[in-house]
């Protein structure tokens, strides 16, 4: 793997007078400079998210039309029916715009996709069943900004429709036509934050109705699940997104939603330390889009908006039982993908991987594509066929703009959508050939090899010595780390390998390491060192005790006695050189 400093580095001058500007030491200093941050003032809100530094909902094009039209709603009581998506940003999001509206007095409902039998994104059937019932109104979130049949089969049905999504619009036919579209990419709005998620944008109008109800003062109750939703879409944790996953973490710790409370309980996070981005992304998220995966995705709204503290338990467990479901589909899936690998090399040198199965669960190809990527450190689709259908999801590197690739290859498709860094797709089976030619053709146009090398981004190097308590804390000031907000990589040479790496059950390694110093004199202050999934890589380098050894890692806070409160993460280990 390539070590690399993190973009170029800022000059030493900017950093010493960035640190003195802002009263901070010169490496976090150096860190905040390479996460964007440039003056004082900005480091001060960097470092102190608060609601405050938040844009008006007004600046959003569109929100002025859309709250006068739920105004004019709520006054008739007439049914608001919220039109979302089964992901943890879609499911959130209908919460928050719910329980806005209900807040304000007035009436909602909702649909949430089913994954498989209606496929994403906002369908005119269900609209048109809605008219049937007497719906007038209904307002999509995290999705509906490429729904142009949808808007009108709602024009027809005498349905005024409000669009509010995140994801790009079509770029030759702009957006959907409707009585209000809220999407801080779509052309003419000047919305600064256009990062936002799909709950995001639902929480901006959601401030605005409430703004204007005098109900102003609930908002901060919305961000521990607008925290959930803005980290598992993987949004840049940077501006508005940090303020609300920074300030959402932080009531996360001793959340009062029976929902919320059973959810930490059945992922093991009992409030004994502060809540990380890692953990909703990892152990808290999963479980929700469980749900959506497997199909029950209204669930995950009766779980955050439920009273009763029972009730709530047994959807939490239901969620986890799923979400053990969706670990195993997701491995057999990554076997399938890994012998496919194996068995034809070509596969192996496409410079886009194009991997398909028949019948891989469509719950889990996106997560499983994520893993191809990880793996590879090249674009990759993961295509599942179900007879003459073909249902796919890609994830990407930063070099390449998937949703562009697909766009060059629309006549291929019967739906597409996405972004840079993730699309979702169909398609027929028969065209699968062509697909996998032409998006090899355009990643070998657009990328070098040199794109398609692992790297790692490099913040600082440290001696061994200055590793510690106080080097945490000033990496702590920078969370919630994610994407956007990198957490903070250092690299320390010739440190001191003091055991025969220990391999944890069979994946992992751990090292135990000690700042440099004479061969066989004492040791003055050893840490461990773990290497996730890294005990393969590791193995190869055959390191003995004594050796000196160059590592790239991260910080985590251990509580465990064996770590002393410190724990370091490899990014990476060589032979000292
Ligand atoms: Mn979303």
């Amino acid at each position: 793997m390539r070590w690399q400093p993190r973009s170029q580095g800022p000059e030493p001058s900017s950093i010493s007078s960035l640190a003195h500007e802002a009263s901070v030491d010169p490496l976090l200093a150096r860190l905040l400079m390479l996460r964007g941050v440039h003056s004082a003032e900005d480091a001060q809100r960097f470092l102190n998210p608060s609601l405050e530094h938040t844009y008006a909902p007004d600046a959003m094009l569109g929100m002025q039309a859309a709250v006068e039209r739920l105004s004019a709603a709520i006054e008739r009581r007439e049914t608001a029916l919220i039109y979302g998506d089964y992901d943890v940003d879609g499911t959130v999001a209908v919460v928050i715009l719910k329980t806005a509206i209900e807040l304000c007095g007035g009436v909602t409902d909702f649909h949430v996709p089913h994954r498989i039998r209606d496929g994403y994104g906002m369908k005119g059937e269900v609209i048109e069943a809605a008219a049937a019932a007497g719906v007038r109104l209904v307002i999509s979130v995290d999705t509906g900004i490429r729904a142009f049949a949808a808007a009108e089969a709602a024009q027809r049905a005498g349905v005024d429709l409000i669009v509010t999504d995140h994801h790009l619009p079509e770029a030759t036919e702009g957006v959907p036509r409707a009585l209000a579209v809220l999407n801080p990419n779509q052309a003419g709005c000047t919305y600064p934050t256009k990062s936002l998620c799909g709950a995001g944008v639902a929480f901006k109008l959601a401030q605005a109705l409430l703004e204007k109800y005098g109900r102003g003062r609930v908002l901060p109750s919305f961000l521990k699940i607008l925290a959930l939703a803005t980290i598992a879409d993987a949004v840049a944790l940077s501006g508005e997104n940090r303020v609300f996953a920074s300030l959402g973490l932080e009531g996360l710790r001793s959340p009062v939603n029976p929902g919320l409370k059973a959810l930490l309980e059945v992922a093991s996070l009992n409030g004994s330390r502060p809540l990380t981005a890692t953990d909703v992304a990892f152990r808290v998220a999963p479980r929700i889009n469980a749900a959506g995966r497997m199909d029950v995705a209204q669930d995950v709204i009766e779980l955050l908006t439920v009273r009763d503290a029972n009730r709530a338990a047994e959807i939490a467990a239901r969620l986890n039982e799923l979400n053990a479901e969706r670990q195993q589909e997701e491995r057999k899936i990554g076997e399938a993908i890994e012998k496919q690998i194996t068995e034809n090399p070509a596969l192996r040198e496409a410079w886009c991987m194009v991997l398909d199965g028949e019948g891989w669960h469509r719950g889990v190809i996106g997560i499983a594509a994520t893993r191809v990527v990880e793996k590879y450190a090249r674009p990759a689709l993961v295509i599942s066929r179900e007879n003459d259908e073909a249902h796919g999801s890609g994830r990407s590197i930063p070099a390449f703009h998937l949703l562009d690739a697909l766009e060059s290859s629309k006549h291929l498709f019967t739906r597409y959508g996405g972004h840079a860094h993730a699309v979702g797709f169909a398609l027929p089976a028969s065209r699968l050939p062509e697909l996998r030619a032409a998006m090899d053709t355009c990643a070998r146009r657009q990328l070098t090899s040199a794109d398609l090398e692992p790297t790692l981004a490099i913040d600082a190097e440290l001696p061994f010595e200055n590793v510690g308590k106080e080097l945490m804390l000033t990496v702590q000031r920078l969370a919630p780390f994610g994407k956007g907000n990198p957490t903070p990589v250092f690299v320390s040479r010739g440190v001191r390998l003091l055991q025969p790496p220990q391999i944890i059950k069979e994946q992992h390694v751990k090292l135990r390491i000690a700042e440099p110093g004479p061969a066989g004199g004492s040791v003055k202050r050893a840490l461990d060192a773990m290497g996730w999934r890294m005990a393969e890589s590791a193995g190869a380098l055959g390191l003995v005790p004594g050796e000196a050894i160059d590592v790239a890692y991260t910080l985590e806070e251990n509580t465990n006695p064996d770590f002393g409160g410190l724990q370091l993460n490899l990014g990476d280990v060589k032979k000292a050189s």
